[in-house]
């Protein structure tokens, strides 16, 4: 089946384990990029340019792309409950990998499932298959993929006055090291933390994944910072989510818990609000605003240190007081006062193969509650989102010369 497929994937899940760098092995070897669940962001180095990273809408423009135009999927150890957005885009071969059989087409019919342990199964394949010369196809995914993390790239190291979220987690990245323990609370922090946050197979995070309860950012921490007392734990949360837990920022100085706490503040329940702004004829939002809060203060209340932060320019001293508090062993709330933006919206592309090209538009109901400006291209999305060098899939496929 690999060797007949013109356009496979892997999509991989916490099955791998400890398996990341086998798997990047059997990547090269066979030409197969590697697309990830959200919760293996860490498992497989992000740095391996076969990684093209997440699907759906928290996931790259790239490997959303990638994955419409695959013609064989392999999930690995792949529990993907958001498969009724994905997998139901167009039709392709299925191969499941999973030590348990319960598993075995929960989400997509199976053309073949294999029972195994993933990372076991991909050891065998690393022995038994037998190495392809570079592909057009595989190259393009990379291509495609080295694109978006440009425009990520771009997005992260821009000044930027009021403040925007990409800023914020560069700076973040610039203190947390290998052994950061980091708690993601439900909201846009999801879509950001996967995209900008740096997370290597020896971190840990965590977050509410399936029943995606807000809130659970701070209790997070806290657990984090009782188990682990000796590494560095920090708490990422909007304002919504920060403000139904933020009584136990007293706890944190109770116990001692040197926990740096994030909170992103847009005064509004951002995730809802571009949920909403793609329902059409709404002509408005509902819901979702928020009342502006002094999180410094509030902590300042409660005897805890912090400090705000409305520019990016402001991120590093906020950041060196915040190290020097936490490493002395107390707790710390950065109240970060950011911009309310939606992130590039991949959710809003729509691709097919139609007569042998991709056809790649923006779906009919992106801003389609009146209350947004309608953006009708593909160039408009780009150039909407700051982002002028994004290009088409098309783009990397003729570059690459690869038949549909
Ligand atoms: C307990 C709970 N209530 C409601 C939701 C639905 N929900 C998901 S994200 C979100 C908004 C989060 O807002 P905020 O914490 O301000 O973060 P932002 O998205 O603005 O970054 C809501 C209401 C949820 N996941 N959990």
């Amino acid at each position: 089946m690999v060797a007949a497929a013109k356009r496979p994937v892997f999509h991989v899940g916490r099955g791998i384990r400890q398996g990341g760098p086998k798997l990047i092995e059997l990547s090269q070897k066979l030409q197969i990029p590697i697309i990830q669940t959200g919760l293996t962001k860490g498992m497989i180095d992000e740095d391996y340019e076969g990684n093209i990273g997440f699907v759906n809408r928290a996931g790259s423009k790239s490997a959303n792309e990638i994955m419409d135009i695959a013609d064989l999927v392999i999930a690995l150890g792949a529990d993907f409950p958001f498969a009724n957005n994905v997998y139901t885009r167009h039709d392709f071969k299925f191969i499941q990998v999973d030590n348990d059989e319960a598993e075995f087409g929960r989400h997509h019919y199976i053309d073949l499932g294999i029972w195994s342990d993933a990372t076991q199964f991909v050891e065998k394949m690393l022995t038994r298959a037998t190495a392809v010369a570079p592909t057009p196809f595989f190259k393009a995914a990379v291509a495609d993929n080295r694109n978006w993390q440009g425009y990520l790239q771009k997005l992260a190291t821009r000044e930027t006055a009021p403040l925007e979220f990409e800023p914020l987690y560069q700076a973040l990245n610039q203190v947390t090291n290998p052994q950061t323990v980091v708690a993601l609370d439900v909201g846009d922090n999801t879509i950001n933390l996967l995209r900008y946050l740096k997370v290597t197979p020896t971190n840990k995070w965590t977050v509410s994944a399936l029943f995606a309860s807000m809130g659970a950012g701070i209790p997070g921490a806290i657990a984090g910072a009782l188990e682990y007392p000796d590494r560095q734990i920090v708490s990422i949360s909007g304002d919504g989510a920060f403000s139904m837990v933020m009584q136990d920022l007293i706890t944190e100085k109770k116990y001692h818990l040197p926990i740096l706490n994030i909170v992103t503040s847009n005064t509004t329940l951002g995730f809802i609000r571009d949920e909403q702004a793609d329902i059409p004829g709404m002509h408005d939002y509902s819901g979702i605003d928020l009342e502006d809060q002094d999180f410094q203060k509030i902590a300042a209340g409660m005897g805890i240190e912090g400090a705000t932060v409305t520019k990016s320019s402001e991120l590093a001293a906020a950041f060196a007081k915040a190290i020097e508090v936490t490493s002395a062993g107390r707790p710390f709330v950065l109240n970060a006062k950011i911009t309310l933006k939606r992130g590039f919206p991949v959710e809003a592309l729509k691709v097919k193969i139609v007569d042998g090209r991709v056809q790649e538009t923006v779906a009919p109901e992106f801003n389609a509650n009146d209350a947004e400006q309608s953006v009708a291209t593909l160039d408009d999305l780009f150039a909407y989102y700051d982002g002028e060098e994004l290009k088409p899939l098309q783009y990397f496929l003729d570059q690459e010369r690869v038949q549909l």
